[in-house]
């Protein structure tokens, strides 16, 4: 079938069939911008196709070309096939599902482009990246590429609540309305769905891990499967975070252990109801034994027998289970950062096959900087999947300008030599390196009801980020911010070049201000936004910043060697014997793993207290230098934009001054040091800085 019609009218209809922001640089449509004036004027589009019918993800892969098709590629012919619509050609037979080859070449004047793929939704991801190269600047004429998905399930985690809160959320409400669903399917779903699929997401837990069984109940399913619905098309599968002790609070039963027919029997008829509602069901997320969560443990039972017991009850289904090892107890001295893997590596061989361990990047909790997490590496008989914070709960939230992709990737890349050097995390998690099959990667969502989604312009790009090192670890973090950028303002080199300058050391710049030297979790008691390092008050010693800091009058940081926690037995032998020595140890994690004298000298001969204090004035000059980077942008940028990123780093200057003052002012209170020439002492006393209070920060449980 051949569509031809007039790219204005086309781009008119897709308009009127996809919900569309009125306002135009509100942040809105995020990286999906297609300036007007590149497909507004007349023109025409041929695109071939196979007939639409009952092919929904197709018909919307031929509405996005025609609503993104910029004007140089207006003139052009355009084939979408797959191998059931014949001439599939041969050398495309690799392509995984959803996987997607470009190829273009001149013929008679005309680029002739085809985008082939095995299943409906490759040619959608197929149209995307299209799409994507087309608004980045690229040569549209010549395209050779093939490119499948590395990592099976790519899922976004929302800590959305059922009374429309989101924990750690810092966009505004959820935009799940629970209330009015499953009858009014809002327009926000089909944009969200939309948003997704253009960077490869294929996957959508719902709601919190911490968890109301509500979620379960007949109600619910149906609000759930309504969001299934909307969802289906652009190839995203729901998921539910799972209550442990459901059985007991739904189904009056007496007990939730995993061993008792009964409970197992209600697990069954659960997913049996669910599956009736929503007939691709993804499967559950379980939070259990951790943070007063229910769980097997419960019953003295294992993860594994925990989670083997749901995974039956999926299986018939095709769904899965994955379940967080994110766990360590309140009544437990051991180092918090030895817990899970204290709790799980036991278990290696023992998870059933539609189970996947969701772990961590790092071993404590989304810190702006943390070592791999050491179970990474040493599960190979288990599918491990890895968990990433998109919501910035520790990186300055919505105001302060991070970019995580370099966060991300350096978690990916980290080596966790357990199969000799090239033990890459990412081929723990593409499942390359153990044989595994079923993967996945998820990113706790950083998606509310602000008009911007994500509660500041750039926040969006750590969303993009996600997705593009989803479908594929080995991107570059500085491709992705290029292209974000290119997407979200303008593919004017000169811009593409500025904001990524800002972008890309941007997290080490909060690194610097925040927690520099492998310091981690300083965060203050108020929603994790401002410092707290002298923090000792709260319930759990270890949700103190002093179980951290270790400081004191002599020196500071946690000694994770074999004279104090040895949590770095949990690594690769050779990466152990690296650690045990401060000298061996990368510097950025030097106080993560060792308790060293304020005099302890650096590489390059300072004293680690005068080390420490450069780190935060250099933080704070970082800040400045991304402030004057942005105004010089003001000639390119839109006003509102422009000016929203602005004040936001009028906030984040003055939060980094913060951090580095409150943090200088207690590290001196205890070490009673001078600082290092030609740093400034703090503006005000510690008395000051401990009296501040922030009592309603967003975002807290
Ligand atoms: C969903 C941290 C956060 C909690 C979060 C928890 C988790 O502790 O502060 O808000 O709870 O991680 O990942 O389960």
């Amino acid at each position: 079938m051949i569509l031809r019609m007039p790219l204005g009218l086309a781009a008119a209809l897709s308009l009127l069939s996809l919900p569309f922001a009125a306002r135009a640089e509100d942040g809105h449509q995020l990286w999906l911008r297609y300036p007007s004036a590149a497909v507004g004027r007349a023109g025409s589009a041929a695109i071939s196709a196979p007939d639409t019918h009952n092919r929904p993800s197709l018909a919307l892969a031929i509405a996005e070309l025609q609503r993104g098709l910029p004007a140089r590629a207006r003139q052009g012919r355009f084939h979408l096939t797959t191998p059931a619509d014949g001439s599939w050609p041969a050398r495309y037979d690799g392509l995984g599902t959803d996987g997607f080859a470009l190829s273009s070449r001149k013929l008679a004047g005309r680029t002739e482009t085809r985008i082939a793929a095995k299943t409906d939704l490759g040619l959608l991801y197929g149209v995307f990246h299209y799409l994507r190269l087309a608004h980045s600047g690229a040569d549209l004429g010549r395209l050779d590429l093939v490119s499948s998905p590395r990592i099976a399930l790519r899922v976004l985690d929302h800590w959305d609540n059922l009374d429309g809160t989101v924990e750690r959320g810092y966009a505004g409400a959820s935009i799940w309305d629970w209330w009015r669903l499953p009858d009014w399917r809002d327009p926000i779903y089909t944009e969200y769905a939309r948003a997704n699929a253009s960077v490869g997401i294929n996957g959508a837990v719902l709601n919190n891990v911490n968890a109301k069984a509500d979620s379960l109940t007949a109600p619910y399913i149906a609000k759930a499967a309504a969001l299934a619905d909307v969802f289906r098309p652009w190839g995203i599968k729901v998921y539910l975070s799972a209550r442990w002790s459901a059985p007991i609070e739904l189904g009056g039963l007496k007990t939730a252990d995993p061993l008792d027919p009964a409970v197992a029997a209600w697990w069954r008829a659960k997913a049996d109801e669910i599956y009736r509602a929503i007939p691709d069901f993804g499967g559950f997320l379980v939070k259990a034994n951790s943070e007063g969560q229910p769980g097997p443990a419960d019953y003295h039972r294992t993860h594994a027998q925990g989670a083997n017991m749901l995974a039956d009850a999926l299986r018939p289904h095709g769904g899965v289970v994955m379940w967080r090892a994110f766990v360590y107890a309140h009544d437990n001295p051991e180092d918090r950062a030895k817990q899970a893997y204290n709790d799980f590596k036991p278990l290696d061989g023992q998870f059933a096959d539609n189970v996947l361990v969701q772990v961590k990047n790092g071993a404590i909790d989304f810190q702006p900087r943390e070592p791999f997490h050491p179970l990474f590496g040493a599960m190979p008989r288990t599918n491990l999947m890895m968990e990433f914070q998109i919501t910035k709960e520790y990186l300055g939230q919505s105001t302060h300008l991070t970019y995580l992709g370099p966060l991300f990737s350096e978690a990916l890349h980290a080596d966790t030599l357990a199969q000799g050097k090239g033990s890459t995390v990412a081929r723990v998690v593409d499942g390359s390196l153990d044989g595994h099959r079923l993967t996945g990667i998820a990113g706790v969502a950083n998606i509310g009801a602000n008009r911007d989604w994500s509660g500041s312009i750039f926040n969006q790009a750590d969303w993009y980020a996600f997705g593009r090192l989803a479908w594929d670890p080995d991107l570059s973090p500085k491709a992705i911010a290029r292209e974000w950028a290119a997407q979200t303002f303008s593919p004017a080199p000169k811009v593409v070049d500025a904001v990524t300058a800002i972008m890309m050391p941007s997290r080490e710049v909060a690194v610097d201000y925040m927690t520099p030297l492998g310091l981690a979790h300083q965060m203050s008691v108020y929603g994790h936004y401002g410092p707290g390092p002298w923090v000792n008050t709260l319930a759990r010693p270890e949700w103190n910043p002093v179980y951290y800091n270790r400081a004191d009058a002599q020196g500071i940081g946690f000694d994770r060697t074999a004279s104090g926690s040895n949590a770095i037995a949990q690594y690769a032998p050779a990466i152990a014997a690296r650690l045990a020595r401060p000298e061996a140890t990368d510097e950025k994690d030097l106080l993560w793993f060792h308790h060293l004298p304020w005099t302890y000298r650096m590489r390059d001969g300072a004293t680690l207290w005068d080390d420490l204090v450069r780190h935060y004035d250099r933080g704070v000059a970082g800040v400045e230098s991304m402030q004057a980077q942005w105004q010089a942008l003001k000639p390119a940028m839109d006003a509102e934009r422009f000016e929203k990123t602005r004040v936001f780093l009028t906030i984040q200057r003055r939060d980094a001054q913060l951090w580095r003052d409150a943090s200088i002012a207690y590290w001196q209170s205890l070490n009673h040091l001078p600082l290092p020439a030609g740093s400034a002492p703090p503006a005000h006393d510690l008395g000051w800085y401990k009296a501040l209070s922030f009592p309603y920060a967003p975002g807290n449980p």
